[in-house]
């Protein structure tokens, strides 16, 4: 049921053709963001479409009720409903239960109960073991600290090594959310922050510690969760030059970056 706060076109809104409802659901979970999700297929990514079977429209217009009934209870719904001619309205909402169905209008069919067996917003499963960090066990080297400051910076805006070097890098994230800390190759900034973003949506990502693929990463952190430190040992790169570190989780690396001096 739906109330405008003035009368739809009657004429084009009671065709039942005319108006498209689907639901999907999100999953939750300890990565950032989610897929969407069948809800008739919880296991399969997309949308359902449901029928419309009828359209009452009421109060002169001010009320337009929608009989769909599949109706089932979804993280999202989405109703691309018409209301005059070329005119739509859109609107989106969360059904987290079903009231007494309405059937006050001539015609009205019985609802034939369904058993719903997927609630809004259920646990996701990742089958993707977490990625092992290559360079968290090995030989030590020379101890560099580096520290997540507040507000998606990290506190070290430059670090120095001398070419070739054995580094023990100590990350540690003293801030309220996760970061990590990736080198990557000169000049490659912007080409790894957008995959970076990229991977907000996808479902693996946590596991693989929003480590982007690409050939311009050189070495990296896990994932650090809020009062952790994580430590890497590594070779500075043979190559003297300015190498940029970045934290990848999505969205941080534009201001939570900065530069290695190889010398
Ligand atoms: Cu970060």
């Amino acid at each position: 049921m739906i109330t405008f706060n003035h009368p739809v076109d009657a004429a084009v809104t009671r065709d039942a053709r005319q108006h498209f409802v689907q639901v999907w659901n999100y999953l939750t979970s300890s990565a950032y963001g989610s897929q969407e999700w069948s809800v008739k297929h919880p296991k399969t990514a997309g949308h359902d479409a449901l029928e419309v079977t009828s359209v009452q429209v009421l109060e002169g217009g001010r009320r337009l009720f929608l009989e769909v009934p599949e109706l089932m209870p979804a993280s999202q719904i989405h109703l691309h409903v018409m209301t005059g001619p070329d005119k739509f309205a859109d609107l989106y909402g969360t059904v987290h239960q079903l009231g007494q169905p309405f059937t006050d209008f001539p015609g009205a069919k019985p609802l034939v109960a369904k058993a719903l067996s997927v609630p809004a917003g259920n646990l996701a499963v990742t089958t993707e073991p977490t990625r092992v960090n290559p360079w968290a066990k090995g030989e030590g080297g020379r101890s560099v600290k580096l520290e997540a400051a507040l507000g998606l910076q990290f506190a070290q805006k430059q670090l120095v090594a001398k070419s070739g070097e054995r580094l023990s890098l100590e990350f540690s994230n003293p801030d309220a959310v996760p970061h990590n800390v990736l080198f990557i190759k000169p000049g490659a900034l912007q080409r790894v922050g957008d995959l970076a973003n990229k991977m907000i949506t996808d479902p693996a990502g946590l596991a693989r510690h929003y480590v982007p693929e690409s050939p311009e990463v050189l070495v990296y952190t896990d994932m650090v969760q809020p009062s952790h430190k994580f430590t890497i040992h590594f070779n500075a790169p043979q190559e003297k030059g300015e190498y940029p570190y970045l934290c990848t989780f999505p969205g941080h690396w534009l201001v939570m970056n900065g530069v290695l001096k190889v010398e």
